[in-house]
């Protein structure tokens, strides 16, 4: 019998089996396309060769395929019946808040325990101190598990009994990556178009990390407290600032989308009558689908 079995070794997969391996975990691996499961078995997993024999083999299933559709695949095959049942089925594919609660849903139906993770690391850096993975579900589960999964991650946090609720924080912080991703991206395209160094500018953004820390903090206390009226900066003079970004973008012939767009959703505020509000008083146009 093993610790744990992981299904799914594409690189996150692989690097979490890695982990529960240095952790000195028994761990037994399968994946569909068998030779991605080389390098686990030189470094002693054991592999098994069909998904029921993997099922079989521990007592918590750690599933890392592409999304719940494959993973549902992978569990709802007719060998798998009845072997589920008893074992805590731990999904960490990307998803919705709403697949994971269906997700419980149809292990609770088949007699297992389920628990509902986010993960926030490149594949590099699982194991390590970096790695954060968010956990949703019960208590109790969360307590048994939480030994184990302690290998896969420094930080490994109880997000509540909800189990969609990780995969909605993660959503939320995705919505958060995207403007950064994107928002860094420009800057680094007017550095090119300026004769500027990229990665200086990386090296100055990261020295801005504690003020982007102390702005999170205060944005998520006053959308919590619906204190907007005492601001830092307005919304009117952020709309100013980003429109003045369309322009500087036209002048040096580079894409001006990311501030275009940007500055339409704090217009919206500014019309909707927000202007003299915190800037991220913007929350309240994103609140609903109306324009
Ligand atoms: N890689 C990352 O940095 C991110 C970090 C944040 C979380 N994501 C999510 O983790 C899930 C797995 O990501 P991945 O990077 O390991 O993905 P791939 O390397 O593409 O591997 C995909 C594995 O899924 C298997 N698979 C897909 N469909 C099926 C299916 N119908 N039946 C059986 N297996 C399936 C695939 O198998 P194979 O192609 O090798 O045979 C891989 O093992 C994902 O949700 C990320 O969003 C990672």
């Amino acid at each position: 019998m093993g610790d744990v079995t992981v299904i799914g070794l594409g690189a996150m997969g692989t690097a979490l089996a890695r982990a529960f391996l240095s952790a000195g975990k028994t761990t037994v691996v399968w994946n569909r396309t068998s030779a991605k499961a080389d390098d686990l078995r030189d470094r002693g997993a054991k592999v098994a060769l069909t998904a029921a024999e993997a099922v079989a083999a521990s007592p918590v299933l750690v599933m890392c395929l592409s999304d719940y559709a494959a993973t549902r695949s992978i569990l709802e095959d007719k060998a798998l019946a009845g072997i589920v049942g008893g074992r805590l089925v731990v999904q960490l594919a990307s998803g919705t808040s709403r697949e994971a609660r269906a997700m419980a849903a149809w292990t609770a139906q088949r007699g297992a325990e389920y628990l509902d993770g986010a993960i926030s690391a490149w594949p590099s850096q699982i194991g390590g101190s970096d790695a954060a993975i968010l956990i949703a579900g019960p208590e109790t589960t969360f307590a048994s598990a939480s030994p184990l999964l302690q290998a896969l991650a420094g930080s490994l946090v109880h997000v509540g009994p909800d189990v969609g609720h990780a995969k909605a924080l993660f959503g939320a912080a995705l919505a958060y990556y995207a403007a950064h991703w994107i928002g860094f991206s420009h800057g680094a395209a007017i550095c090119e178009a300026e004769g500027l160094d990229p990665a200086r500018f990386g090296e100055l953004m990261a020295g801005s990390a504690p003020f982007f820390a102390d702005d999170m903090r205060r944005m998520g206390r006053v959308i919590a407290t619906g204190s907007f009226s005492e601001p830092e900066s307005t919304i009117g003079s952020v709309r100013a600032d980003i429109a003045r970004l369309v322009e500087v973008s036209d002048n040096l012939e580079i894409g001006a989308d990311f501030p275009t767009f940007a500055t339409g959703v704090f217009q919206r505020a500014v019309d909707a009558g927000y202007g003299a509000e915190e800037h991220c008083a913007v929350t309240k146009v994103l609140r609903s689908t109306s324009p």
